[in-house]
């Protein structure tokens, strides 16, 4: 989906802070009809917008629907690329699966996929993952860097600290910490599940998928009974109902830079910056892999993403993929 002339519509409505704006001085301004004015702001009613009309002075934009939609999106990113083409929908099945189609069909890079909701999201392992409708943000970027197939762990990484910090340039009631590899947990709750899957040729990737989960205005009781005890929402730990256009669009600002700056200038500032918001350094930590079962100190992140864990025995581990529970 590309900027729409409603979504022009619905920009000028946004950045005339509630004041009226004239359906003839619109139809000049865009060139159409004022009939198609009319039309589009219809389809914007049926989407949730609500309009007052202003005698004399035209409509007025009183209420805006808690969507994540383009037009919305807009107004907010910084990117160059990221976001500047998103698919919208109402729901899905899993975002991941219609970012795969859209490789297929030649996607360019930054491309967004979001729903209000999934009915089959997924996690690592084909894992499910809870996704209420219009609680959370639940959207896959596909991204198209010039990286080699063996480089793509490091995007889960790169990934985790563009939204751990988008974060905390949002929100001044919580400190978000990131659980090796890519978990996003606030006090010890998971906020945020990041699942990057890849596209690729022998040599040369293809496209990622960077799938992004974030709870953000569930409360408790939205959550079913197994994932009370584990998961939290950011609305939870701020206090309030949060927009989440807003943070979209912060995730992508961030992930765009990061992901440029990661290009060019390789993984050691990322690396750096992912152990400023670690919970799991230092942290005595369980690793279970499909292997086997690793206890002791996390102490480290290598360049390639391993977690390195010191066992009791003084002996260091390189962990590629495993479940980590914090002791
Ligand atoms: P993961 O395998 O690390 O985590 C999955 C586990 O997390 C589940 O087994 C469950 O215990 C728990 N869980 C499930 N839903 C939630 C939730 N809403 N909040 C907290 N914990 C939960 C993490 O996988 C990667 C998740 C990526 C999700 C995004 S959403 C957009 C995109 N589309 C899609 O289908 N997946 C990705």
């Amino acid at each position: 989906m590309h900027f729409t002339m409603k979504d022009e519509i619905l920009k000028r409505f946004l950045n005339a802070n509630g004041e009226p704006i004239s359906g003839q001085a619109l139809a000049d301004e865009l060139q159409v009809s004022r009939t198609a004015i009319w039309k589009h702001l219809q389809t914007l009613k049926q989407e949730g917008y609500e309009f007052d009309t202003v005698k004399k002075r035209g409509y007025k934009l009183v209420t805006v629907p808690d969507k994540v939609d383009m037009g919305q999106l807009q107004q907010f990113l910084k990117t160059k690329r990221y976001g500047r083409q998103v698919h919208y929908f109402e729901s899905v099945e899993s975002t991941q699966l219609v970012a795969h189609e859209l490789v297929r069909e030649g996607g360019p890079d930054g491309t967004v996929i979001i729903a209000e909701h999934q009915t089959a999201g997924r996690g690592r392992m084909m894992r499910e993952w809870e996704s209420s409708e219009g609680k959370g943000i639940w959207m896959t970027i596909i991204i198209r860097p010039e990286i080699a197939p063996h480089q793509a762990p490091q995007f889960t990484l790169v990934t985790a600290v563009a939204v751990v910090n988008a974060m905390k340039a949002m929100f001044k009631n919580f400190t978000p910490e990131i659980k090796w590899p890519n978990d996003i947990l606030v006090n010890g709750k998971k906020t945020t599940g990041i699942l990057t899957e890849m596209v690729a040729e022998a040599d040369r990737i293809q496209a990622l998928l960077i799938g992004i989960g974030i709870n953000v205005n569930q409360q408790m009781d939205d959550f079913p009974e197994p994932l009370q005890s584990i998961a939290t929402s950011i609305a939870i730990e701020e206090g309030e109902p949060i927009e989440r256009v807003h943070l979209v669009a912060n995730v992508l600002d961030f992930l765009e830079h990061y992901s440029d700056m990661y290009v060019k200038n390789g993984f050691g500032f990322i690396k750096t910056l992912w152990e400023d918001s670690s919970g799991t350094i230092g942290k005595r930590v369980k690793a279970t892999t499909l292997r086997e079962v690793v206890e002791g100190e996390a102490i480290s992140i290598t360049e390639n993403g391993v977690l390195q864990i010191r066992q009791a025995n003084g002996e260091v581990k390189g962990i590629y993929s495993a479940d980590i529970e914090i002791l």
